[in-house]
């Protein structure tokens, strides 16, 4: 059974196996949580994501797939990039954002990774409705088949805190 976690701050102050990245499919950084953890987590996390670009990705990292890199100077031993889909009101991209999720653990359960800490994915930049975003989150989180043992959402304002807690119960 894998425990959902709730905490109101940064992601790039949280102590856990593995940091979540909303990253895009350049995987060279960008602003929101991307800038934020590469900003606290120093150059050591871009360097791994430029030989993964040269090596595997060197067309981006699709959309609703996840990746790991070391995590630098932040207290968690990886970043797991995920890249999500940007909002549309036209075409339902939820399977996209269910897979950033599934992914994401997919990966950590591949690293050993216990303890995970999520941002919400796609609700920034990206536009996704926060309400629909924290469904998505919680309910793939819920379904996955997985060994990590606590999923930690880390909401960055009141608003996706509440989004997410009313998910939760
Ligand atoms: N800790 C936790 N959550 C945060 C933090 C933080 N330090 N900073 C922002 N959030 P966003 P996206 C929240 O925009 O929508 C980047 O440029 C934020 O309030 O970071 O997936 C990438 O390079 C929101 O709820 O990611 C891509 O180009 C959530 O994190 C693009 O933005 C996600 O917001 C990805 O957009």
């Amino acid at each position: 059974m894998t425990t959902i976690t709730l905490v109101r701050g940064d992601i790039t102050r949280e102590s856990v196996d593995a940091i979540v990245n909303a990253a895009n499919s350049s995987l060279l950084g960008g602003g929101g949580v991307d800038g934020a953890i590469h900003r606290r987590g120093g150059p050591a996390i871009l360097d791994d994501c430029r030989k993964l670009r040269a090596s595997q990705y060197g067309k981006g990292l699709p959309t609703g797939q996840a990746v790991a890199t070391t995590a630098g100077d932040l207290d968690a031993r990886w970043v797991i990039h995920t890249v999500g889909p940007v909002w549309s009101a036209s075409e339902d991209r939820s399977q996209l954002l269910a897979s950033c999720y599934r992914e994401s653990l997919r990966v950590a359960d591949e690293l050993g990774a216990r303890t995970v800490a999520f941002p919400a994915v796609s609700t920034g930049i990206y536009g996704w409705p926060i309400d629909d975003g924290a469904r998505i989150a919680v309910e793939t989180v819920r379904a996955a088949d997985t060994a990590v043992e606590e999923v930690r959402f880390v909401l960055f304002d009141e608003r996706a805190y509440e989004a997410f807690a009313a998910r939760v119960g």
